[in-house]
């Protein structure tokens, strides 16, 4: 059992840390210092709780090594506190010293090293494979600006640059001795050795340095301690003081600036892949790091590569770090000898990939001329892995050529990271049974006909002791007082929940924790948007990335029919409700933020009209984040997660909602599906086409918007209100042409808003009715709680630790 820490002792470190690291004593000091002076001494207690562990570290088992170009932690004081089971002695120490716990934790920016979903994924089974104690190192990458910080101005979202490390940076340990050179461009050289084997050297390319910077990551009540090693790039170019004097000094100060902006900023596209230059440079420079890091640590503990698969894994996030494949390659061939089919054996037996999307234009796929030029041994790499992939599906589909060309790694001038993945890795995962069943059928139909062995699937899960415990206080407390503190550590105990349905007692309580939650929103909401949220109403939230095919348009135009209704009957009695909305879009995403200005236009036009009088409120609540979604989803009455049938692989944030009591009205996509067999359809508020409605719908080429258009007066008025316009002078008629033509080559309203526009219209009716009844929504809301448990973090890791990666808990 781990150490536990009082109150005092805390509040003597934070002390002692304040003198060292400020010279100040604490009667003199700033938030931020004592923000700092907490950071170092949870850092402390960390370290000594690392080394007690890694003596007890076992030289014989497999370790997992996840790599994902994203990890998105947000804030780490509250949450390290938390699972060191020292928080409200942490909280006490704070008040004790005069200072306010919240403005000390609010100090703390959010490490937004990710995008969104799979970069919140990635923490969350950090945590969990930390807090199951299992042996694994995340890898990713120090950028010194996360996703960037979005502003409304006028309506228009602005971007600005996210300088996280000024404040974050305290959690960070350097590792210099540890820095890997990466090498970029140059020339190759073959040529025979002695004993007969060809040799390949590389000669004026450009090396990076990279350079890990470690975070230590505490698992709730355990003394296991794993690492998050983040590579940040350097140049390896000393300032050439020669140079100067020469005037040549610019030069130099170029090449240095050339490599150190390989890590300056992460790429704000989700789920959209653009082919540029610097994101492949990031890619590899990652790839080649860890790799690195990882083969060089067991070499030095085994001195020999041959146990390395047994040892091992790598873990692909997405196609992101697919280049490890070929860098692995590499390193066997050229510098350890290795014969090809010995390195392919090994380096097959190693890694496995999670896939995270179906949508053809996420699926990354490099063109050559970008690739040989940057990395040109890694191009023959993936040129010979592609010959030799293609004969065997030739010799697998006699009589075929069609499949060769469906699968082929390097094909038409490009190359297919996901067909590399799919053709290399040992395992290969969806994130809900339903996205996992479309990789099998529809985006890897031949990969499965070929090694069907291969395939499996790992719903995803959400860290439930932040996204309930630490989030939503009150409502730990309840379920606490219920069924005691297990379900901490073993998340399916939240079943036994379910016998207090009929408990008015625990419904009211559920209810009250609801309401103080709303309460503690709206003010928040007030400051920040100056509008009012009245917790009387309803709150129906929808925040994710801004993406058409999640439809915030969909709830958009609904809304835009409810306020119809309102001006056609102006003493119509309808429910309050505030919609809430959250997204960031991506930069170049034009139609995406042409969205956000629309919700910003229609919240002006609805919130300034006497006649709603507070019946709809619409609030934008700018630069969504890990730290804002925790304060809106304890308040949350209805999760809205309306994705067209087929497209979202899982959605996580539907987890999070669901888990703090929200009801969901839904799709049945991604998990949702999941979620629908576990609480019942009386549970949720499922509307739509199936996914294999929507995909036949797509291939026959049959659906026709325009007549729903021509045909439904109330769908109608929708979009010609889009067309004509806001009270802000703003029209939409690109949306709506959108919608009714297509633009730009796409179909006309590609992801079917209008298909299910009626639907989702009932569905909210029938919430609202529901919502009436106060026993049975509580009672609902609790059935959801209770059934949450299933997609805790620690279920999909352990699925994961024995049906892919083959690790068992550190030290057993
Ligand atoms: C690729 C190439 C170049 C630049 C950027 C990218 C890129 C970056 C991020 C492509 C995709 C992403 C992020 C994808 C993502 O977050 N997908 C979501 O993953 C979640 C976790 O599995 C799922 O729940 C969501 O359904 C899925 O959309």
């Amino acid at each position: 059992m781990p150490k536990a820490y009082t109150k005092l002792e805390l509040k003597k470190g934070i002390e002692e840390k304040m003198q060292r690291h400020f010279g100040r004593s604490i009667s003199e000091a700033k938030p931020e210092q004592v923000f700092r002076a907490c950071v170092f001494l949870i850092r402390d207690i960390m370290s000594r709780k690392r080394f007690a562990d890694n003596s007890k570290r076992g030289e014989g088992e497999r370790q997992l090594h996840y790599m994902s170009l994203e990890f998105l932690l947000g804030r780490s004081l509250e949450k390290n506190a938390f699972n060191l089971g020292i928080l409200p002695e942490l909280r006490g120490a704070i008040s004790d010293l005069g200072f306010d716990p919240d403005g000390v934790i609010n100090v703390e920016p959010d490490a937004g090293l990710g995008n969104g979903g799979l970069g919140r994924l990635a923490a969350c089974y950090l945590e969990a494979l930390t807090t199951l104690n299992m042996p694994a190192t995340g890898y990713s990458i120090c950028y010194e600006y996360g996703i960037f910080k979005q502003k409304i101005i006028d309506g228009r979202q602005e971007e600005l640059p996210d300088n996280w490390m000024e404040k974050g940076r305290s959690w960070l340990s350097q590792n210099i001795d540890e820095a890997k050179e990466v090498r970029f461009g140059g020339t190759l050289h073959k040529y025979w050795s002695e004993d007969g084997r060809m040799m390949v050297s590389h000669t004026d390319y450009t090396p990076v340095m990279a350079v890990p910077l470690d975070i230590a990551v505490v698992g709730y009540k355990t003394d296991h301690v794993n690492t998050l090693r983040l590579w940040s790039a350097q140049s390896p170019e000393p300032i050439d003081m020669d140079l100067f004097s020469r005037g040549e000094h610019i030069k130099a100060l170029e090449r240095r600036a050339m490599a150190e902006v390989i890590t300056k900023v992460l790429y704000p596209a989700d789920d959209n892949y653009e082919g540029k230059l610097l994101r492949l440079k990031q890619q590899y420079f990652f790839a080649s790091a860890t790799v690195q890091d990882i083969v060089g640590k067991h070499l030095s503990r085994h001195g020999t590569l041959s146990n390395f698969a047994d040892l091992h894994v790598l873990h692909i996030n997405d196609t992101h770090p697919t280049l490890a494949i070929a860098e692995f390659m590499r390193i066997l061939l050229d510098e350890h000898g290795y014969e090809w089919d010995a390195a392919f054996d090994l380096v097959s037996r190693s890694f496995a990939y999670t896939n995270h999307t179906v949508m053809v234009e996420a699926l990354e796929r490099w063109p050559q001329r970008i690739i040989s030029g940057l990395l040109p041994r890694i191009w023959e790499i993936l040129c010979e892995i592609n010959n030799r992939f293609c004969a065997r599906v030739a010799e697998a589909f006699p009589g075929d050529p069609g499949k060769v060309a469906q699968m082929a790694v390097v094909w038409d001038g490009e190359v297919r990271m996901a067909n590399l993945c799919a053709a290399v890795s040992y395992k290969i995962n969806g994130v809900s049974a339903l996205h996992t069943e479309i990789l099998r059928s529809d985006v890897f139909k031949n990969f499965n006909a070929l090694m069907p062995e291969k395939f499996v699937n790992v719903t995803n899960g959400i860290d439930h002791r932040r996204w309930l415990a630490q989030i939503n206080p009150g409502l730990a407390e309840l379920v606490k007082s219920l069924i005691g503190p297990g379900y901490l550590k073993n998340a399916s105990d939240l079943t036994k929940l379910l016998k207090y349905t009929g408990d008015a007692a625990v419904l009211e309580g559920l209810a009250r924790i609801k309401r103080e939650n709303k309460e503690r929103l709206s003010n928040l909401v007030f400051e920040a948007s100056g509008i009012k949220a009245d917790p009387d109403s309803v709150f129906d939230v929808q925040v994710k990335r801004l993406h058409e095919y999640k439809r915030q348009l969909l709830k958009v135009m609904h809304i835009i029919s409810l306020y119809h209704r309102i001006i056609d009957n102006p003493d119509i009695e309808m429910r309050p409700v505030t919609f809430i909305f959250g997204a960031k879009a991506a930069s170049s995403y034009r139609i995406a933020k042409q969205i956000i200005r629309l919700i910003n236009s229609l919240a002006a036009e609805v919130n300034a009209d006497p006649r709603v009088r507070g019946r709809i409120k619409i609030v934008f609540m700018e630069n969504y984040r890990v730290t804002l979604a925790e304060s809106l989803i304890p308040a949350t009455e209805i999760s809205e997660q309306i994705s067209i049938a087929g497209k979202e692989a899982s959605g996580t944030g539907n987890m999070k909602f669901m888990m703090n009591g929200a009801l969901t009205i839904g799709t049945l996509d991604g998990a949702n599906v999941e979620m629908a067999e576990l609480v019942g359809r009386e549970n949720i508020f499922i509307f739509g086409l199936l996914a294999e409605e929507a995909a036949r719908l797509e291939r026959s080429q049959s659906y026709n918007p325009l007549h729903l258009y021509d045909t439904n007066p109330r769908l109608r008025r929708v979009i010609d209100h889009l067309k004509s316009g806001f009270s802000d002078g703003v029209a939409y008629g690109d949306i709506a042409d959108s919608l009714l033509f297509g633009q730009g080559g796409q179909r006309p309203d590609r992801y079917m808003l209008l298909a299910d526009f009626e639907e989702y219209s009932r569905a909210f009716t029938r919430a609202m009715e529901a919502y009436d009844e106060p026993a049975g929504w509580n009672a609902a809301s609790l059935v959801n709680i209770a059934k949450s448990g299933h997609f805790a973090a620690d279920r999909s890791v352990s699925e994961y630790c024995g049906g892919i990666w083959g690790i068992s808990p550190a030290g057993n």
